[in-house]
């Protein structure tokens, strides 16, 4: 089949499931076309059946903010028509949904049915969505996808309680590559380029914006140093970075921190890594915590959304409420006390994380596509 995917391309969990999505329907022989502003992080572009279509939007002094729904909605019409395009996937709410079905009205006005499919992601939905300035547009939009998809039983229903949706949401969790993991591992990973021995590793990957209580995650660290040593890596950009660091230092472990920035080689941290944190006070899915645990590394996470949907409590790691720092310091303190309790919940993690194996979930996209095709004339509203 020709598919469309439309995502946002940077760092963000619902890019990089938008882009693993198309290069695993790639492989599978399916024609993907991304069309975006700007290349995605982690897709090849070098790959067979690989297409990349940028979004341009010139500036304009006339207008405050360039118009990038309008922009998107005619380089769909024009990239669906010149590449016979037959589905378009778009991820994220806000605005592709929008412009989606934009796309789908103009192309209707030529006898082109193209069906839309919306997977929401969390933010799009919760932090943002719900605005009221968008809330009117955003359920519109979703309502008219063909079909709705939601990385999460919590992002469902969250999704049903804050709008007035119509339509059946299908949720289709996030999925890795396991198998990936399983060939990195083979991989040396050289534990002593970030820690000694007898360290632990915390690791914690995000866009360090306020949802992810990254002061938390220094917090539960400097407690836990105290009584056993340990580093704690920081990888990502984002706002609430300096607040991090500045905590660091008031507590005195800024030389036990290891704030890398934005990286293409989380694997590599991660290889390392014995747990990952995520107190999150909102997390549709937490993609972020699935590698963690796919690369072997307990998880200690808040309740937010759907988090306890990944992480198991108690058996791939723990999760608490969301802000308690007190108990989060004392389930990765009595971690890191414990090296066979540690272990033992390392290797439930990479086996907990093959409920998300890709060849489990890609297919769901598949046939999801194949009935949205076969009944692309209905629903044509
Ligand atoms: O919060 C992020 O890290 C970015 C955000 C996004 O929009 O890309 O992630 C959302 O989508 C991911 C992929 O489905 C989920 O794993 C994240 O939990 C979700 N973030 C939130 O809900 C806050």
């Amino acid at each position: 089949m020709k598919i469309a995917i439309v995502c946002y391309p940077t760092f963000g969990g619902s890019g990089v499931v938008a882009t693993e999505l198309g290069m695993a329907l790639a492989r599978l022989g399916h024609e993907i076309h991304f069309i975006t502003y700007s290349q995605p992080v982690r897709l090849a572009l070098l790959e067979k059946n690989i297409y990349y279509h940028e979004v341009d939007v010139p500036e304009y002094p006339l207008f405050k903010h360039q118009p990038y729904d309008l922009a998107l909605s005619s380089k769909l019409v024009d990239t669906i028509k010149a590449y016979q395009i037959e589905l378009l996937h778009v991820h994220y709410a806000i605005p592709h949904a929008y412009a989606g079905y934009m796309a789908k009205k103009m192309l209707k006005e030529e006898g082109i049915f193209i069906p839309m499919i919306t997977t929401l992601h969390g933010t799009d939905i919760t932090l943002v969505g719900s605005h009221p300035f968008y809330r009117t547009a955003v359920t519109f939009s979703i309502n008219k996808s063909d079909r709705v998809t939601a990385v999460s039983k919590n992002l469902r229903d969250t999704t049903y309680a804050m709008f007035d949706i119509q339509k059946e949401i299908e949720v289709i969790p996030n999925f890795i590559d396991i198998q990936r993991y399983i060939e990195k591992a083979k991989e040396p990973c050289d534990r002593t380029l970030m820690a000694l021995q007898s360290e632990i590793i915390f690791t914690h990957v995000s866009n360090f914006r306020a949802v992810k209580r990254v002061e938390d995650i220094v917090e539960i660290f400097a407690r836990v140093n105290e009584h056993h040593p340990s580093v704690l890596i920081m990888v990502g950009e984002g706002p609430e970075r300096i607040k991090a660091e500045r905590l660091a230092k008031q507590k005195g472990v800024y030389d036990k921190v290891k704030f890398l920035g934005n990286s293409v080689e989380i694997d590599k941290v991660l290889c390392m890594s014995d747990i990952f944190l995520l107190p999150s006070s909102e997390e549709s899915f937490g993609l972020a915590a699935l590698e963690a645990m796919a690369n072997k590394t307990a998880v200690i996470s808040s309740n937010a959304g759907g988090l306890p949907e990944v992480n198991i409590h108690e058996h791939t790691g723990y999760v608490c409420e969301v802000g308690d720092v007190e108990q989060m310091s004392a389930y990765a303190l009595k971690l890191a006390q414990d090296s066979d309790l540690l272990h033992t919940m390392k290797t439930n993690a990479l086996e907990s994380a093959r409920r998300f194996d890709l060849p489990e979930i890609v297919p769901i996209y598949e046939r999801l596509y194949e009935s949205a095709y076969a009944s692309r004339h209905q629903n044509q509203d």
